[in-house]
């Protein structure tokens, strides 16, 4: 079966948004094309200024049986930079409706499956695969007149009806080659990337899952509460694969934590030092047992950016948030990154957190500026608001704290009425203002810097003005 595999535009371009490869959709096409199907991805994000009109060509060049389409994102989830991305879900639809009409319409990917009922009711397409769906793409299309024998399915009845057969086992990552990134047109990014003046950000997957259980995140339910890992060859392959079929020179690991098993993250990095790998990469951290020899072995190895996120800085925010971590822990991270040259690191913390206190919000703006120093340029505070997300425990704290409106829409159409969904605790609403303000002045700086550099960028020195306030070139 001819299968167009469409990623969801997301309704902008280089604003603040990184140019993302999307490997969700080629772990797809993999299993489609093992299982004899013909997949071909395209990424309405890229190519042509009218990725409606590009959906049209597509759908006439290459005829599908059946389209599948991937919601990654629903909405940015930053207040500074409010948008919402579901909403194209329904022009591609009415494209796909008007040119094949009767190509069965199938929606998956992790925005959709964090609120699936939600999207299946609202955006009427014809099935819906929750979670990881290299098993339950193939088991639905090898007949989709029995939707309701496919674990993990959301489908609509003639009559319009939404049924729902439940959750089903994530797949046997172990068992999964990687994801082929070939049934696409690689040129479009290429022109992109020149375009945007970005890097192409191309995601690698180490493991999937994980068991901690901190109070916004909707992760355990994209992947599951079981840590499940990549054999380390097929990691080390794919690698290969990357640098020596397509050129690339730069990813990202994926993983919610690198090192959640910090014996597979350090095999994966002697095996990339083994195999002479020589690609420059980023990674996500968790704080516990990090030493200051696996951050040097993952810097030989190519890494050079890691990134935390603490989210609390002071124990009662922490313990509140069920973060599994201490103020200890956080500061003995900024220091093991002290020791290895070169290496850069960011941090992350909502600015307003949940039991917050003066004494954290000063702690915070002092952390800001001890990060800036003590790293000589290497370390980066980010600030941000929480999103309330549906169904997470932050959701129970939001409304524990009387901070959500009953009536509150947590998928909402509008940008507007997105920053109604992000934690401010009463009392520190001034705070978030001054954060706000400040967030501005960081914001304001450094393109200031990014200008007054630009002479040097002759001479190789890199870009310092934030992407999205980079002219085109
Ligand atoms: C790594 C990551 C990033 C990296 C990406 C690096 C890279 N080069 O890939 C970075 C930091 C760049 C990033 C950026 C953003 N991210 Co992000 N990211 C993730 C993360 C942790 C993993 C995604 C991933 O690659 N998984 C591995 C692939 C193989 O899995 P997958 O895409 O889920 O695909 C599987 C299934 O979903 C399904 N599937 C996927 N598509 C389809 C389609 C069909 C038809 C079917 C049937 C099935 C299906 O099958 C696939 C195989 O099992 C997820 C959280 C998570 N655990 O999913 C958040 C996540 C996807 N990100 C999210 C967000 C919000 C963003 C940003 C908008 C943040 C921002 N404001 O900038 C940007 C958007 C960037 C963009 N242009 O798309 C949200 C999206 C949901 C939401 N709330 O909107 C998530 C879910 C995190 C969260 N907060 O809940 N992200
Ligand atoms: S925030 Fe990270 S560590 Fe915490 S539950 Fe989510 S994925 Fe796991």
């Amino acid at each position: 079966m001819r299968v167009l595999l469409l990623q969801s535009y997301l309704g902008r371009r280089g604003v603040a948004d990184q140019l993302v490869f999307p490997i969700g959709l080629a772990a797809v096409a993999t299993a489609l094309e093992a299982a004899g199907h013909e997949p071909w991805i395209v990424d309405l994000n890229v190519g042509g200024d009218d990725p409606m009109d590009r959906l049209r060509l597509e759908l006439e060049r290459f005829q599908p049986q059946a389209v599948g389409v991937s919601l990654r994102n629903i909405d940015s989830t930053t207040r500074k930079a409010p948008h919402v991305y579901h909403t194209q879900l329904r022009p591609t639809l009415e494209t796909i409706r008007r040119v094949a009409p009767g190509v069965p319409t199938l929606l998956g990917g992790p925005g959709f499956t964090q609120s699936s009922r939600a999207f299946m009711e609202r955006y009427p397409y014809d099935f819906g695969l929750k979670a990881e769906a290299e098993d339950s793409v193939v088991e639905l299309l090898s007949d989709l007149a029995a939707p309701e024998k496919v674990p993990g399915t959301l489908w609509r009845d003639e009559h319009g009806h939404i049924h729902d057969t439940g959750e089903r086992p994530m797949p046997d990552l172990a068992a999964l080659p990687f994801p082929r990134r070939h049934p696409l047109d690689w040129e479009l990014y290429r022109r992109e990337e020149r375009r945007r003046g970005l890097m192409l950000d191309m995601g690698v997957e180490t493991t999937r899952g994980c068991p901690r259980r901190c109070a916004y995140c909707n992760y355990p339910w994209l992947n599951g509460r079981v840590l499940r890992r990549k054999p380390v060859q097929v990691v080390l392959d794919e690698l290969e694969y990357l640098a020596g079929t397509f050129g690339v020179r730069q990813f990202t690991f994926t993983d919610s934590r690198f090192n959640e098993d910090p014996g597979h993250a350090r095999a994966i990095c002697e095996g990339i030092i083994r195999r002479g790998i020589t690609m420059r990469w980023i990674a996500w951290l968790g704080f516990h047992g990090l030493e200051v020899d696996f951050l040097e072995l993952m810097r030989q190895a190519g890494c050079f950016r890691v990134a935390f996120s603490p989210d609390g800085l002071l124990q009662p925010s922490l313990d509140r948030m069920r973060k599994d971590t201490s103020t200890a822990e956080i500061q003995a991270s900024i220091e093991a990154v002290r020791k290895v040259r070169g290496l850069k690191a960011s941090w992350s913390f909502f600015c307003t957190p949940p039991s917050t206190s003066l004494r954290e919000q000063l702690a915070l703006l002092g952390q800001y500026f001890y990060l800036q120093g003590s790293l000589a340029g290497r370390g980066r505070m980010v600030l941000t608001w929480c999103r309330v997300e549906e169904g997470t425990h932050f959701e129970t704290i939001a409304r524990e704290d009387r901070l959500l409106p009953p009536d509150a829409d947590l998928l909402p159409d509008d940008p507007a009425m997105l920053d109604r969904l992000f934690y401010v605790p009463r009392g520190f609403e001034q705070w978030s203002r001054f954060w706000d303000r400040f967030l501005d002045a960081e914001m304001q700086a450094r393109s200031l810097l990014g200008r007054v550099t630009a002479p040097l960028r002759r001479f190789g020195m890199k870009d310092l003005t934030p992407p999205h306030m980079r002219r085109r070139p």
